[in-house]
């Protein structure tokens, strides 16, 4: 098994699911900030462009949640995605409810603070977008209150995905009001298989 991955990006959603499926792969850096991401030969896994993918013998797979549910799904017996029809359903909204309700603000800031050119960023998107991040926010800081894995009681795919966009909101210092999704998301990455934090992950291609 093959991760393309540059060490701060959604990458790291991949790279924790394979170290907690203790499973072996080559690690292939592409390094977005030299461009490598355009190169003709990476555009042919990825028309997109984007990080991260995976390749499992001749099996191509792009979208970082679409290869961690791959990845639970080809393990089934690492327990990382529920075989109950109820507790699946909840990981899966707490999957999209990551991607769509929280990442998505997060993109829209990452966007308009540093991404598109200077004379496109909108300010006013940014606020808005802190807003949308911030009421979502507070609907999942709720939901954790007394809980310690965001479905049932032990570690799904919707934890990895979860705390790595959440140390994505810390980042973004959006994340001080919220002590329930602080303390969930720095006891995930405390685990013996969690990836570097974003942070660190930033100092390391430095
Ligand atoms: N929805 C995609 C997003 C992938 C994505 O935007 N990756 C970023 C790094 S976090 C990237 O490769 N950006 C390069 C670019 O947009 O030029 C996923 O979750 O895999």
């Amino acid at each position: 098994m093959r991760l393309y991955e540059f060490a701060p990006t959604r990458s790291i959603r991949v790279r924790w699911m394979l170290q907690e499926l203790g499973v072996d792969f080559e690690a292939v850096t592409v390094n977005l900030a030299a461009g490598e991401h355009r190169r003709p030969e990476f555009l042919k896994l990825n028309p997109a462009g984007k990080l991260p993918v995976l390749v499992d013998d001749d099996f191509v797979l792009t979208e970082s949640v679409a290869i961690v549910l791959y990845l639970a799904e080809k393990y089934p017996h690492k327990g990382l995605v529920p075989t109950d029809l109820k507790q699946k359903a909840q990981v899966n909204r707490w999957l999209l409810f990551t991607v769509t309700e929280l990442e998505q603000p997060l993109w829209r800031i990452a966007r308009h603070t540093a991404l598109y050119p200077e004379h496109l960023r909108l300010a006013a998107e940014v606020s808005l977008a802190r807003q949308d991040f911030t009421d979502m926010a507070a609907v999942m800081e709720e939901y954790m209150q007394y809980r310690k894995f965001i479905v049932g009681d032990t570690l799904t795919i919707a934890d990895i995905v979860a705390a790595y966009t959440l140390d994505w909101a810390n980042e973004t210092q959006l994340l001080k009001d919220f002590p329930q999704l602080l303390e969930y998301m720095e006891r995930m990455y405390d685990r013996p298989n969690a990836p570097l934090r974003i942070a660190k992950a930033i100092a390391s291609i430095r």
